[in-house]
């Protein structure tokens, strides 16, 4: 497999989010992030891991510039965190994370990375929160306005922009489970801050298309396809309750205009959908499924379903037959490639990015100080021969970013988990390249 194979134009890169690596969570002007009071609430995150620190990116950015350059890529996919360009109002402007971000992206810019800009990877203020946050309707103009303003700040600089990373785990994980942050547990809560974040998605097109012109909008989707356990019809109907909750209840609004019917009707059935769908206005649909310039697709694994699992209140990547991650997450590229088929098939979208792949694992550091990675190395080479399986059979698939850069704060998982494909000493902050980095180096710049 040859980087040339995937086309001249396919962009090539890695994905990091905010709150995930800067650190610094209390300096110039920075205020509280829902996560910032969930990491500190005891017992949410694994370990009691906190995020204050995380990589120190805020400090040490020029120096993951050099290692990103080094390595070869043609973007980088990161996040704005939200609290450190706003005050407390949410109004007003704190020039010191503008100038942060600014900087950065000039940096990039400089080196010619083509920066990818996510407007909310999940660390959103928690005064946008005590408002009522993606629960409140009315919340959805904060969001507006801070897309309006980023839009204007960067709109020159920046031309591919992500507005929400996975609004499943937003919302499922955030509202329903509660296992992050804001922790809530209601599903009612669950519906309304999926419908929002999608309304939210729609109304921030426009405005970021006026601000920023001849940039490409799109939003990124965690899809996990699942798969029936055998040919049972209670196996197959569960898959497909399932394939609606995980990831059509998402496609279908941004791409047909509705919400999935069986998966609603199963919600009916078990008392769980909200009796009263007011919040769902009449012309919704038609601000929802906005066009956009792309889809991103996260992909880390499949589920395999069987009929007893009838259950949306767990984490419903299991059962699975395959090799494991670390995250006990089954190695399955070929579900990539299905997916790519099928999403292609159903959404026809303008075009495809894989904004995030990877895989966690348990490794050491030898006595050359080397860190020989190779499972994350066949993860990514088979997952690459997936992207490249799905663009043979007509798949518009434009560009592929490894998630993660580098390793990081894992959310409720604290430290527990590595993604990247640097390591990171989170004692002292070192950062050295793994043998997948190097790997992904030579594909890219064939040393
Ligand atoms: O680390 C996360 C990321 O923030 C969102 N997608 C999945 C990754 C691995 O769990």
């Amino acid at each position: 497999m040859e980087k040339t194979d995937f086309g001249k134009d396919f962009n090539w890169g890695v994905a990091t989010s905010s709150f995930q690596i800067e650190g610094s969570n209390h300096v110039d002007g920075k205020i509280d992030s829902i996560w910032d009071v969930f990491t500190k609430t005891k017992g949410k995150i694994r370990n009691g891991d906190q995020a204050n620190d995380a990589c120190n990116h805020y400090e040490l950015w020029k120096e993951d510039f050099k290692l990103l350059k080094k390595l070869g890529v043609d973007s980088y996919r990161f996040s704005i965190s939200w609290p450190r360009v706003v005050g407390q109002d949410l109004k007003t402007k704190n020039q010191k994370g503008i100038d942060f971000y600014k900087k950065q992206i000039n940096e990039l810019l400089e080196l010619e990375i083509t920066p990818f800009l996510t407007l909310n990877h999940w660390d959103i203020p928690q005064a946008f929160f005590e408002k009522g946050g993606w629960v409140n309707r009315d919340c959805i103009n904060y969001f507006l306005e801070y897309a309006n303003f980023l839009s204007n700040e960067y709109g020159d600089i920046v031309k591919n922009w992500i507005t929400h990373n996975e609004p499943w785990v937003i919302s499922h994980l955030g509202y329903s489970l509660g296992t992050h942050a804001p922790g809530i547990k209601s599903f009612s809560d669950y519906i309304k801050v999926n419908h929002h974040l999608l309304i939210s998605h729609g109304l921030s097109i426009p405005i970021i298309r006026e601000n920023s012109k001849k940039s490409e909008v799109g939003i990124v989707l965690n899809l996990t396809p699942g798969y029936p356990e055998s040919s049972s019809p209670e196996d197959k109907e569960e898959t497909l309750i399932f394939n609606q909750f995980f990831n059509e209840w998402f496609l279908d609004p941004l791409y047909k205009k509705k919400y999935p019917k069986e998966v609603m009707d199963h919600w009916i059935k078990k008392g769980d959908f909200p009796a009263n769908t007011d919040f769902i206005k009449e012309n919704d649909f038609d601000i929802i499924a906005t066009e956009t310039d792309f889809l991103g697709i996260n992909y880390y694994s499949r589920a395999i379903l069987k009929s007893s699992d009838t259950d949306n209140n767990k984490y419903p990547i299991e059962n699975i037959s395959g090799s494991k991650t670390k995250f006990d997450w089954e190695v399955f590229p070929d579900g990539l490639e299905k997916l790519l088929l099928d999403v292609n098939e159903h959404c026809n979208p303008k075009k495809i990015y894989i904004t995030e792949n990877g895989c966690s694992y348990d490794y050491e550091i030898d006595s050359k100080n080397q860190i020989n990675d190779i499972k994350r190395i066949e993860y990514l080479e088979s997952h690459l021969l997936a992207c490249k399986r799905a663009i043979n059979k007509g798949v518009p698939l434009k560009g592929y970013f490894h998630w993660s850069f580098m390793d990081n704060f894992e959310w409720a998982e604290g430290y527990y988990h590595r993604f990247g494909l640097v390591h990171i000493d989170f004692q002292t902050f070192e950062r050295l390249p793994k043998l997948s980095y190097e790997w992904y180096r030579n594909f890219l710049i064939k040393l």
